[in-house]
């Protein structure tokens, strides 16, 4: 595969940059953080989205030093919003790993180093990790996002509702936020929403309070989902209905309209 074999040398080269997509409060609108999602600006094929090539950083073990500069990125990034918008309340940075990273060794460590070295405080960080990666895992696996979780840093459950993680599994793992998948307000877009899709979403966030977990919900699209995802008791969301992926610029914009 093409793809696979320029990875490497695009990692070199700085061909890879990133995105932020603004998670917002949903009692008022706020900015809450943004979320880091990587792009290939490639030589012939032009950017190319992260399904396009993070399956084969995973493949070819890439994905290790390619999220370690997007950790890395995103942290510095998030830490020079934060100094010029202190009064605003901690900025938070979500940034994704995927299970290789999860397995690496050296994650605490260097996350630790990435996070005392740019000046950004532990609790500032959320690692999202999906669902899927976390079913059957072991105390090996946790073990590390345990460390992680002690030092303050969130961990968040991505795409939550699309694996098959029994939910009183949760208790017994070092997650902090759930972020329920995009399909959930899929079906709130439709008018009437579907009323299964509410009820579900009622529960799940009802049972995310009750073991004091945040619920961040993806793809918003409308201010009628928006309203509907609020009054479900959802804390903070996260769409296009705010803003797309873009610029670290925009989400410096949004900070200084807040203000
Ligand atoms: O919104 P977008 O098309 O960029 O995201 C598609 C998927 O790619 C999302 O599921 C997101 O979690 C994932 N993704 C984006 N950036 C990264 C990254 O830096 N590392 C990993 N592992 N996944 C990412
Ligand atoms: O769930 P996951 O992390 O895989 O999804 C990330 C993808 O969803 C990215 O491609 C991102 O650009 C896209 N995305 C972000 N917000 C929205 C939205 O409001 N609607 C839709 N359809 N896609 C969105
Ligand atoms: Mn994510
Ligand atoms: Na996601």
């Amino acid at each position: 595969h093409g793809l696979t074999t320029a990875l490497p040398a695009a990692l070199d080269r700085g061909e890879f940059f990133i995105e932020y997509q603004p998670l917002v409060h949903l009692g008022d609108g706020t900015v809450h953080g943004a979320e880091a999602l990587v792009r290939w600006c490639h030589p012939q094929h032009g950017v190319l989205g992260p399904d396009r090539f993070i399956p084969l950083a995973e493949h070819t073990g890439l994905i290790v030093p390619l999220g370690r500069w997007v950790l890395e990125e995103s942290v510095r990034q998030a830490n020079f919003w934060q100094e010029r918008h202190s009064d605003g309340g901690p900025l938070r940075i979500n940034v994704n790993l995927s299970p290789t990273q999860l397995h690496h060794p050296r994650l605490v460590a260097e996350t630790v180093d990435v996070l005392e070295r740019s000046g950004l405080e532990p609790s500032a960080l959320c690692l999202e990790v999906t669902e899927s990666a976390l079913i059957g895992a072991d105390d090996d696996l946790l073990k590390p996002l345990r460390q992680l979780a002690e030092m303050g840093v969130d961990i968040a459950l991505d795409d939550f509702g699309t694996g098959y993680s029994n939910l009183a599994n949760l208790r017994r793992l070092p997650v902090s936020v759930l972020k329920l998948d995009r399909s959930f307000t899929r079906g709130m877009q439709q008018h009437p929403a579907d009323p299964v899709d509410l009820k579900i979403v009622e529960g799940i966030v009802s049972l995310a309070h009750s073991l004091e977990l945040a619920v961040t919900v993806e793809g918003v699209e409308t201010g009628a989902q928006a309203e509907q995802l609020r009054q479900l008791g959802c804390d903070t969301a996260q769409g296009w209905y705010y803003a797309r992926p873009g610029a670290p610029d925009r989400i410096h914009s949004l900070l200084l309209a807040d203000a």
